[in-house]
This record gives C-alpha cells, sequence and structure tokens, in this order.
C-alpha cells in the first residue's frame, strides 16, 4: 500500500497529531483515496471485540439478519452496546481528527458493524459501497469526501487470513478506467486501521486459513449523506438511550442520525390524521 503512516510514539502515547504528521495523512488520503494508518488501536481493545463479533456471528438471531455480502462472507449490523460502546473504538482520537479535515466538524456516525469472512471464503467481487452521488463521473469524482469507511481488522491481516484490496486513486477516475491501475493488497498487523472514501474500488480477498476474519467497519458521513442502497430503512445506528446517556458530550454529535431515528419513531408513532 502506498498510502500509509506511522505515527510517532509520542503520538501514540498522547493520541495527538503533529501538524506535519496530520498534514501528510490528509494529503495522502486527498491523493490515494485511502490510508493505512498503524498502530492506532489498542490490541487489549481489540480481543474483547474479536470475542463479541464472534458470538454474534454464530449467535442463530444475529447470523438470520446478517447480510451476504460474498462467498462465506457476511456483514453484521451492530448496536451500540457493550462492548461497542466505547470511545476506543467509536472514537479513536487520531482517526477522529483526519476525519474533521476530510468530512468537516459536523461529521456523524454514519453506520457500525462487522465483515466476516469465513473459513474458505473466496475473493469478494470488487466493488463501491455506493453508487456515485451524480450520473457524471466527472461530477463526482471532482467532489471532496463525503463518507470514509473505517476498516479496523480484529485479527492481523495476511494473505493467509485474506487482505482487502484497494484500488488506490481510484475515486478520481471514470469508472471504465477506475481498476486499471492495479490493486494494492493491506497486510496489517492487530491495531492498524484502513481508512477508506466511499468512491474507493476495493474488496476482501479468499481467506486461507481454517479461522474466520472478522473486521469491524465505520461508516462516518457529511451529516447529510444517508446510504440509501445499504440501509433503505435510512437511518442505521443503533444505540440505546442509556448507551447514548454514556457518550461523552462532545461526541455526542457523532450520534445525531441515531437522535433522528428516536425523534422520527416518536413523531409517526404519535402522527394523527385529521
Ligand atoms: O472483508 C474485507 O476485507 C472488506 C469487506 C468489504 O469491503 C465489504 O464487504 O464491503
Amino acid at each position: 500500500m502506498q498510502s500509509q503512516i506511522n505515527p510517532t510514539p509520542e503520538e501514540i502515547e498522547h493520541q495527538r497529531w503533529n501538524r506535519a504528521t496530520l498534514d501528510q495523512a490528509c494529503h495522502q488520503f486527498q491523493e490515494h483515496g485511502a490510508l493505512v494508518l498503524r498502530g492506532a488501536y489498542s490490541e487489549a481493545h481489540l480481543s474483547v471485540a474479536r470475542q463479541a463479533v464472534r458470538r454474534r456471528a454464530t449467535d442463530d438471531l444475529h447470523a438470520t439478519q446478517a447480510k451476504r455480502v460474498g462467498n462465506r462472507r457476511m456483514m453484521l449490523s451492530l448496536p451500540i452496546e457493550y462492548p461497542f460502546n466505547a470511545p476506543h473504538l467509536y472514537a479513536n482520537p487520531l482517526v477522529l481528527r483526519i476525519l474533521t479535515r476530510l468530512l468537516g466538524e459536523s461529521f456523524v456516525l454514519n453506520s457500525f458493524g462487522a465483515v466476516i469472512a469465513e473459513p474458505g471464503a473466496r475473493a469478494q467481487h470488487v466493488h463501491l459501497d455506493h453508487p456515485q452521488l451524480f450520473d457524471d463521473d466527472q461530477h463526482s469524482n471532482d467532489l471532496p469526501a463525503y463518507a470514509v469507511t473505517v476498516l479496523l481488522p480484529l485479527v492481523s491481516m495476511s494473505r493467509e487470513t485474506g487482505t482487502t484490496r484497494v484500488w488506490e486513486g481510484s475515486h478520481r477516475l471514470p469508472e471504465d478506467q477506475a481498476l486499471s491501475q492495479g490493486a494494492s493488497h493491506v497486510s496489517s498487523s492487530l491495531g492498524d486501521c484502513l481508512l477508506m472514501d466511499y468512491r474507493v474500488w476495493h474488496g476482501g480477498t479468499e481467506v486461507r486459513q481454517t479461522e474466520d476474519r472478522p473486521v469491524l467497519y465505520f461508516v462516518y458521513s457529511r451529516p447529510w449523506f444517508r446510504d440509501y442502497v445499504n440501509f433503505p430503512a435510512n437511518y442505521q445506528i443503533e444505540i440505546g438511550q442509556q448507551d447514548l446517556k454514556q457518550v461523552p458530550l462532545d461526541l455526542q454529535h457523532l450520534f445525531a442520525l441515531a437522535a433522528l431515528k428516536s425523534e422520527y419513531a416518536y413523531e409517526s408513532g404519535n402522527a394523527q390524521w385529521t
């Protein structure tokens, strides 16, 4: 992967960027439409999340609610509740600082869940997670980012476990040229994450090992964006009132769509035809 940043030990320890590293990270993301951030998350937190995802994936109820996103590969929307109602997961300070630059101050968490590739899963179809906003490629490609997926692998990723392939720079290319430059494979250690512009072509690769390969995904977006393809019901963040109260005040804005959902349910439940 060409586009990657190794935060310094001080940046990791204080969870704060030096100005020059932040500038470089944002510049690389804008140019390549993707960025690997090394070592931003703590391994201990990820092992708790990994166990919870595996439990849910094997639980019948949740597994039947899962969406197939390829051969032996499923996507599970997850509620923001223990162990996922944790700022170190949904609000990593290094990641959030980059997102503020890319998406503006009022960005929100648009969707959250896990993709689990089972042993033997074949390579996923190469895809975009959402159609372009406009029919005219030029218009769509010239725009600044409006949504960014943060993929957070819950195991280290290699050719054996399966990687994510990314077509760097494809967010700026018309569809018929998007795959012309070849893909980069993201190998990663536990604690690394991958940021991807919603317009970048990508896909998971085959799983050659006998264990599954779970990744968490967080989609952050500008506040007006709704992913009507993956989440036609519109408001896709699930968080109960108790969990919402536990979100620190300065991070409440991330859950603006969840707040809209409860208002909408309230209003439609009380609608009167006169
Ligand atoms: O499993 C992966 O590496 C990527 C999954 C993915 O991008 C997707 O399902 O949209």
